[in-house]
């Protein structure tokens, strides 16, 4: 039995009840078993693969607050601090009722190499709770966050772990918990990402997941002589990666014609009005149904089906395992040519492996999605430096971050022997850096 495959095996065995956290391991070992059958003897003797899928450590504690009604509610909290080699533990938070330590740990797993990519200084984590916000008051929400900020304050710090926002974390919430930790702390610091602008929050950092999205996507489009104006797109989700990258999308001259919640899409095909989304989604927090009552000529349709809408590209951005095998076919054999993952792993590993066996243009999330940490990693920047740059700024560094990861994936991908295949270019480019920052730091973590 190969190294990797032998270290998948223990991972399974040693980690039960963690699906996600199993899939998304076996998709990087997957790939770097061309570079670890190469040197093997190297990682062997220091238990590099063994030591590379631990988390360095799990936080996970209690958060009791009381609802409007004035009653206890208790949830989960956690923050996986998975891997610091080569910085600080950086990644979101998410609060979902899916919420588990398992996700949390795909979720971490997965933004260590995403991190690496970026090129910048910023080690892998994630955390969060099964708290829903869903229909909470603002009262609500703000005790939630007060409360499980008053545990997380004693983990974290500028230069020891960032956490910023994820599925069902925002600007609200950030800013609640923000002022949790100043409050207990004393300190005015970067310890999180995703700020408001007038409490040193970075210009872009709102925009930069979606619009990086799309900066790596035409980067990829246009290597392979693809044009992105004219084209039709498919976005799924509508929160914040979800409507940024539909906007990045609409100003290069694509169209796109659908969206979705949980709950169910609208198709559009005059082409989405984002000014409507926005405005359900992020001022009245409703759902995307209420958009097919206030545009004429546009559909809603419950449940899930997106993926049935034809198009030429595919932008899932939602959540894990949305887009499965039959979906990725219906994609085909409706003409799609690229997808692209604005979410955290949301093709499934079959489907996945369809996108690369037919010859589909595809992005993996830990590369396609990179520019939101990225220019959390830039908001750090600016607080260390006490300044802050200009929107024009932060966009162009932002557009080059992506360029250079597409440079980094492809190239990847060619030095292996796999021309084209971007899933196996990512895990390993994102690998090299902190395999070397792990041996050259002993044993250690
Ligand atoms: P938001 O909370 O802003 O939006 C999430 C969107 O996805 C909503 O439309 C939500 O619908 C939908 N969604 C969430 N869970 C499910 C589910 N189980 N089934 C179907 N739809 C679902 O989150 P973000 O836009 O920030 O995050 C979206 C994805 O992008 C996640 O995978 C996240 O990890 C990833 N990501 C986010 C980054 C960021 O900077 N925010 C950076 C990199 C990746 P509903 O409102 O009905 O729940
Ligand atoms: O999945 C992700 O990369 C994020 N949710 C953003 C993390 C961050 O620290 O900006």
């Amino acid at each position: 039995m190969s190294y990797t495959e032998e270290i998948y095996e223990r991972v399974v065995a040693q980690n039960p009840g963690e699906p996600e956290f199993h899939q998304a391991v076996k998709e990087v070992l997957d790939s770097l078993k061309l570079v670890i059958d190469a040197n093997e003897e190297k990682y062997r003797a220091v238990s590099l693969l063994e030591r590379l899928v631990e988390p360095e450590r799990i936080i996970s504690f209690k958060v009791p607050w009381v609802d409007d009604n004035g009653k206890v509610q208790v949830n989960k909290g956690y923050r996986v601090q998975f891997n610091s080699a080569i910085g600080p533990y950086k990644g979101g938070l998410r609060f979902h009722p899916s919420v588990n330590q398992g996700i949390l740990k795909f979720l971490g797993f997965e933004q260590i190499f995403k991190n690496s990519l970026t090129g910048l200084p910023i080690g892998g984590g994630k955390g969060g709770s099964n708290f829903d916000p869903k229909g909470k008051s603002d009262r609500e929400v703000m005790a939630f966050c007060q409360s499980f900020m008053t545990e997380l304050s004693k983990y974290i710090g500028a230069d020891q772990d960032v956490p910023a926002g994820d599925i069902g974390v925002g600007g609200r919430e950030i800013g609640f918990m923000y002022g949790q930790y100043k409050r207990l702390k004393g300190l005015y610091e970067g310890v999180l990402t995703g700020k408001g602008l007038t409490w040193g929050g970075s210009l872009v950092r709102t925009q930069a997941t979606g619009y990086g999205l799309v900066y790596i996507l035409d980067a990829m489009l246009k290597d392979h002589k693809i044009d992105l104006a004219g084209k039709t797109v498919v976005v799924s989700g509508s929160g914040n990666v979800a409507i940024y990258a539909t906007e990045k999308a609409q100003q290069l001259g694509a169209k796109v014609v659908a969206m979705s919640d949980s709950n169910g899409y609208i198709y559009d095909a005059n082409g989405i009005n984002l000014d409507v989304v926005k405005d359900i989604k992020e001022v009245r927090r409703g759902r995307i149904k209420e958009y097919a009552d206030a545009v004429p000529g546009s559909v809603y349709t419950e449940g899930k089906g997106i993926w049935s809408i034809k198009c030429d590209i595919a932008l899932p951005c939602a959540t894990q395992n949305e887009l499965n095998l039959d979906d990725a076919k219906t994609l085909k054999a409706n003409g799609c040519v690229a997808v692209a993952e604005g979410a955290n792993m949301p093709s499934t590993r079959e489907a996945t492996d369809f996108f690369l066996a037919e010859g589909m243009l595809f992005l993996p999330g830990k590369a396609s999605n990179a520019g939101g940490v990225g220019t959390s990693a830039l908001e750090m920047c600016q607080n260390s430096q006490r300044l802050s740059w200009t929107f024009e700024e932060v966009d162009a560094k932002l557009k080059q971050m992506m360029n250079d990861i597409y440079a980094k994936i492809s190239d990847a991908a060619k030095r292996y022997g796999v021309e084209g295949n971007y899933v196996t270019g990512a895990n390993i480019a994102g690998f090299e850096k902190v395999a070397d920052a792990m041996m050259a730091q002993g044993i250690v973590l």
